[in-house]
């Protein structure tokens, strides 16, 4: 009897356990579904080389500025995917990085507001944001601030450069909705994206812009390719 009773509560934690890990699981897929962006790029990867002759000791003897990064089958690297129009999104908050003179990650998305700006080098960086919508940026980042809170709340790509090491370049996209960076086989997945006809977005810094509509299934992966052409 007494085993019989410990069996039953068991089961009955089991069972509320299992009811708790599934439940809000169920919720969110009723919420929205998944968007898998696929970037494809048919030409060549365009890199620029360049010899440093500045704080080489955290810099390195050579720059390597990664203009179209092609991946595994003709995937587009870098690219930014997003569901702009998608609401209830958690807001992303980018944190960029200066580290051994470049900035980290290359293409960074976050919602309108507040974005951190890293100095993990031991040396004087600065931060020039060619913003329009946004005020334009033009301050030192000096080895001893490690980290500056910046604000960005009109959507834009933003062109993010360092006048200390004139070869550091990356892109902030301030954008609204739900987004992400493709990744070296020029994959993105942008999840819980409302179900219904969806506008998705891809940019790419040097290769344009293009969109198309999908149409979203709560709780399903949505797949949708574009292949960017060259200039
Ligand atoms: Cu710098």
């Amino acid at each position: 009897m007494r085993k019989t009773f410990v069996a039953l509560t068991a089961m009955a934690l089991v069972g509320s356990a299992v009811m708790f890990a599934v439940g809000p699981r169920l919720a969110g897929a009723q919420g929205g579904g998944t968007v898998e962006v696929e970037v494809k790029y048919n030409g060549a990867p365009q890199v620029e080389k360049l010899k440093v002759n500045k704080d080489t000791e955290k810099c390195g003897q050579e720059a390597t500025i990664e203009k179209v990064v092609v991946g595994s089958n003709k995937g587009l690297a870098n690219a930014v995917a997003s569901a702009p129009n998608a609401k209830g999104a958690k807001p992303i908050k980018a944190v960029v990085d200066q580290h051994g003179c470049k900035f980290v990650p290359h293409v960074s998305v976050m919602a309108p507001g507040e974005m951190e700006l890293k100095n993990s080098d031991d040396i004087l960086h600065n931060i020039h944001t060619y913003s329009t919508a946004n005020p334009a940026i033009n301050k030192a980042q000096p080895k001893f601030k490690k980290t500056m809170t910046e604000k960005f709340e009109k959507p834009e790509m933003i062109k993010l450069t360092c006048d200390v090491h004139s070869w550091m370049l990356g892109w902030l996209a301030v954008v609204p909705g739900i987004a992400a960076v493709t990744d070296t086989n020029g994959v993105a997945k942008l999840e819980n994206v409302p179900a219904g006809k969806q506008k998705i977005e891809v940019w790419h810094e040097t290769l344009g812009k293009q969109d198309k509509e999908v149409d979203v299934k709560a709780g399903q992966t949505t797949k949708v390719s574009f292949e960017m052409k060259g200039k």
